[in-house]
């Protein structure tokens, strides 16, 4: 907050004064934003609104911090820019687009007065904000419509299939003044009805999941989004299937089993997830069985897959609904089952923490992974944590590991990055950003990123100092293996020898250094594989003590590569050998 208070004349407001009443109407209380002239007022009253304003060092990380944040509290995810920036933020619109989360970014823009003059970042960014696949993009020209638009760009967010909407401000309309009366010409109205499934459907579903012998759920963005957790936590006190892919709605329940260990399932409930026909891990063509696929809108489902039978509606509801048919049925004793898939998970476990024993040196990815999961588990560090991960074979190695361990997410949205949004937009760099503003929705806590690459750090690295101004504690952990190793590790595949086209850096970066350098506090820099455990323990006392990030930045194998694909799905390769789940090129 500033100390000196500026006076605004409520009776005759100015248009920045308009959109903090707008932002305090909507509920707002944190804003994310990259300054700038052309709402440098806007600013100052949205912060004497009592609302937090959070600076950013990019316009990507103001939009991506709005996105975690949101991700985090199901709140809508404010970020504000200066006029003319915006394709600084366009993967970050991107990625909440994508991700299906509430955001409202909001521009100033170059004034009227001055159109076609080239003046000053004199930009037409609706045009840019659309090619973000935004929801819908407004452009305010009216002062007395400040407050109906950016409510439109609320609600829009909010509606359906939630996602990124965008608007902006001239400045001279910012700046301008008028009589409130004027206002009320223009007004507009919220509602939140939501739509319920076909009960003729719901019967059905219900029939075939309690005929089924081995049904899977599996949740994704818009069923954690429409915050279904009491809902699935009676479901399957009720039927007793165990939940294969569950989006943190969970917690830790024995029926939670992890990240998609039974592709084969004969009955898959699939709720809230978009179709994608990617080849990937989260791909849902990796399951066999029939699937029921519950979502908010048609033409999404069964677009990319086939589907045995698709429920429209808003998934939280729908699971109402499927909760009250459900007692109406006798469904078999599904507990045979539940272990059985547990069996599984406890197969991979064994496997994974075989291939992590090792002592190497460069130390093996699995070996970093599986030391830092153990930790993180004896520690209980996920159970109170903002958590993230980002990177490319770092991210799997993590993800498969912790599916196989059973480290749960403890919330929904707790692990920021593809964990949270689920959609595969697949770009690398973003974790910073999202933990950042998660980080904000919750102060005081802890956030740990269990993985990190050292290609994907170097896009918010400048947001470490965001991070230590805003007091946060963090620990990163940097698997260093001094390339784009996804690609690189590909490229020793396609080519069978060396082939480092653009695929390598400089080796033994300190990123601790810099990290320090930015304001965070002294870090890791690890080389010995027994180490790795001590680092970790130093790391998060220093960051609780200190109230800062620690990056402990740890050199591993370039030529470890794990496929991205699920293990249990591996096709052959052309040669007729097996694709492995890692190996050394
Ligand atoms: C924004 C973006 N650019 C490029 C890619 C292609 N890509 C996928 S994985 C990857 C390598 C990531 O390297 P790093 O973060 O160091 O993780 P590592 O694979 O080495 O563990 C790249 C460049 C991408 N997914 N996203
Ligand atoms: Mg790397």
């Amino acid at each position: 907050m500033s100390s000196e208070k500026v006076y605004w004349d409520p009776k005759k407001p100015w248009g920045n004064e308009l959109v903090a009443n707008t932002l305090a109407e909507q509920g707002v209380e944190c804003v994310f934003t990259l300054c700038g002239g052309h709402i440098i007022p806007m600013l100052t009253a949205i912060e004497q609104k009592g609302i937090k304003v959070v600076g950013t060092r990019t316009e990507e990380g103001a939009i991506l911090a709005a996105t975690g944040y949101s991700v985090e509290t199901g709140k809508v995810g404010v970020a504000c820019i200066t006029a003319g920036m915006l394709s600084y933020g366009h993967a970050a619109m991107l990625t909440a687009s994508w991700g299906q989360v509430p955001v409202v970014v909001i521009a100033g823009a170059s004034a009227t007065t001055s159109d076609g003059l080239r003046d000053l970042q004199e930009i037409d960014q609706k045009p840019i904000a659309v090619a973000a696949q935004v929801k819908e993009a407004f452009h305010c020209e009216k002062w007395e419509r400040i407050p109906q638009m950016l409510t439109w760009a609320f609600k829009v967010s909010l509606s359906g299939i939630p996602g990124c909407t965008f608007i902006d401000f001239p400045v001279d309309v910012l700046c301008s003044r008028g009589d409130i009366s004027e206002i009320a010409k223009y007004q507009t109205c919220v509602i939140s009805a939501k739509p319920a499934g076909d009960p003729k459907l719901i019967k059905e579903a219900i029939k075939l999941l309690a005929s089924a012998k081995s049904p899977i759920i599996t949740i994704w963005r818009m069923g954690v989004a429409s915050g279904l957790r009491e809902e699935i936590k009676e479901f399957v006190k009720i039927t007793g299937i165990p939940v294969d892919a569950c989006g943190g709605c969970l917690g830790p329940d024995e029926h939670n089993i992890g990240l998609q260990v039974c592709p084969d399932a004969d009955v898959v409930l699939m709720l809230g997830r978009l179709s994608q026909g990617v080849a990937g891990a989260l791909n849902a063509d990796a399951y066999t069985g029939k699937i029921i696929s519950v979502y908010p809108d048609a033409g999404d489902i069964g677009r990319c897959h086939p589907v045995h039978m698709g429920i429209v509606g808003d998934v939280k509801l729908v699971m109402q609904q499927m909760v009250e048919e459900a007692k109406k049925v006798k469904f078999p004793n599904n507990s045979e089952w539940v272990k059985s898939a547990h069996e599984r998970r406890e197969g991979a476990k064994a496997m994974f923490a075989g291939i992590g024993a090792n002592d190497n040196i460069p130390i093996h990815p699995a070996r970093l992974t599986k030391d830092t999961i153990e930790w993180m588990i004896e520690n209980k560090i996920n159970k109170n944590a903002v958590m993230g991960m980002d990177g490319g074979d770092s991210i799997f190695w993590y993800a498969i590991l912790s599916g196989a361990y059973g480290v749960p997410m403890e919330y929904p949205g707790q692990m920021q990055g593809p964990a949270s949004l689920q959609i595969t937009l697949g770009s690398v760099g973003m974790a910073l950003g999202l933990v950042l503003g998660a980080a904000c929705a919750r102060p005081g806590k802890f956030a740990f990123i269990p993985t990190m690459g050292d290609g994907a750090i170097g896009y918010h690295l400048i947001e470490l100092e965001t991070f230590a101004r805003q007091n946060i504690p963090m620990v990163v952990v940097l698997h260093n293996n001094s390339a784009w190793g996804m690609v690189y590790a590909d490229q020793r595949r396609i080519w069978g020898h060396e082939e480092r086209a653009g695929s390598g850096f400089s080796e033994n970066i300190h990123y601790e250094k810099a990290a320090e350098a930015l304001g965070c506090a002294p870090g890791e820099f690890v080389t010995e594989p027994s180490k790795i455990r001590p680092a970790l323990d130093k790391a998060y006392k220093t960051a609780m003590r200190e109230k800062k990030p620690v990056i402990v930045n740890v050199i591993t194998d370039p030529n470890i590569y794990i496929q991205p694909w699920p293990w249990w799905t591996l096709p052959a390769t052309e040669k007729g050998e097996p694709y492995t789940t890692f190996g050394a090129a």
